[in-house]
């Protein structure tokens, strides 16, 4: 095996068009249920590299077709990202498991079926929001999507776990937490219009109800009220990052 850095891990990435990525250990995830670690899509797995591709708002604020197809874009940008980085590890002689996300259309009226609502998750293996949570990209909101300090919740994401032993980010601490999501805020309670969020967490039943008929119509899950309302990423803004591309070996 060629050594592999997370620096040159982390410049490719980027050098794809990832606009956010980091590492977690996957001994971080031994308080997880076992069917959401990374050994349960990889025995042996070392390391998860999660990557998000941002979300632009004034093109989801349009209208439910341009947002759909804009979530589509993201997809499929994000999992060819997390291709790539599976084959340099590969190249490098490591193991990938990608954790990408589905494109386009799935049939609406399985979506009323209870396994839309609970087989089919679980077969993504691990929640890609926990694991940019561990990766040190930011925390889960009050809306239920990952926050970043650059973005708030207009990001996408997928990951990749590996047997690579990369170096780990560190996590947010709990005051940049309750920066991004203050405990008084609650804008994305009244923005939902399917009334899904609240103080006790999302309903996903609610949420789902408002966006399944969206898959027929455009193609995709086109509601992004909850992404919209949230103020994070507007107050707090870190630098852009510009990085050395670094060539596939
Ligand atoms: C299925 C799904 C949905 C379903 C939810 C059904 C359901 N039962 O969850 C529906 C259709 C409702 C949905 C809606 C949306 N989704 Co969606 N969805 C997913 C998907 C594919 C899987 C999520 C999942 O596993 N859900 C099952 C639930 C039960 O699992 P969970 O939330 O991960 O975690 C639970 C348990 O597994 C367990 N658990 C998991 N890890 C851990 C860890 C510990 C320590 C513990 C104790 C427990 C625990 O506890 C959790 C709570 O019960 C993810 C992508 C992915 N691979 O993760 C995208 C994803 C979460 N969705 C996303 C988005 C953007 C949306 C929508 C805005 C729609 C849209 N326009 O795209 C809305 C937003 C709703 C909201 N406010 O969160 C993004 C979120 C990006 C972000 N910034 O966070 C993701 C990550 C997809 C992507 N490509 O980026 N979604
Ligand atoms: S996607 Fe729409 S319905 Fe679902 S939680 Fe967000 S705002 Fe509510
Ligand atoms: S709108 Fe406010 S309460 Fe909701 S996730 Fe964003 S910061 Fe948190």
């Amino acid at each position: 095996m060629s050594p592999l850095s997370s620096a040159e891990l982390k410049q490719y990435a980027r050098s794809k068009g990832a606009d956010l990525v980091g590492i977690a250990a996957a001994d971080r995830f031994d308080e997880y249920p076992e069917e959401r670690r990374p050994a349960a899509l990889l025995p042996g797995a070392r390391s998860v590299i999660v990557i998000g591709v941002r979300v632009l708002a004034d093109t989801i604020r349009t209208n439910l077709l341009l947002s759909a197809l804009h979530h589509i874009t993201l997809n499929i940008h994000h999992n060819q990202i997390a291709y790539d980085i599976g084959r340099v590890l590969d190249d490098h002689g490591y193991r990938a498991v990608v954790v990408p996300h589905r494109v386009g259309n799935l049939d609406p009226d399985s979506r009323t079926s209870p396994d839309y609502m609970n087989i089919y998750p679980r077969l993504f293996g691990i929640s890609t929001r926990h694991a940019a949570v561990e990766a040190g990209l930011g925390i889960i909101g009050k809306n239920s999507l990952l926050l970043t300090p650059r973005f708030g919740p207009r990001q996408r994401l997928a990951a990749v776990v590996t047997d690579a032993p990369l170096e780990a980010d560190p996590r947010l601490t709990a005051e940049q937490a309750e920066q991004l999501c203050p405990l008084n805020c609650k804008a994305c309670f009244s923005a939902c219009p399917g009334a899904a969020l609240g103080t006790e967490g999302i309903d996903w039943q609610k949420c789902n109800e408002i966006i399944r008929s969206h898959n027929g119509k455009y193609g995709y899950s086109a509601c992004s009220e909850c992404m919209l309302s949230c103020p994070a990423g507007k107050r707090v803004m870190n630098p852009v990052k510009t990085n050395k591309v670094l060539e596939h070996p």
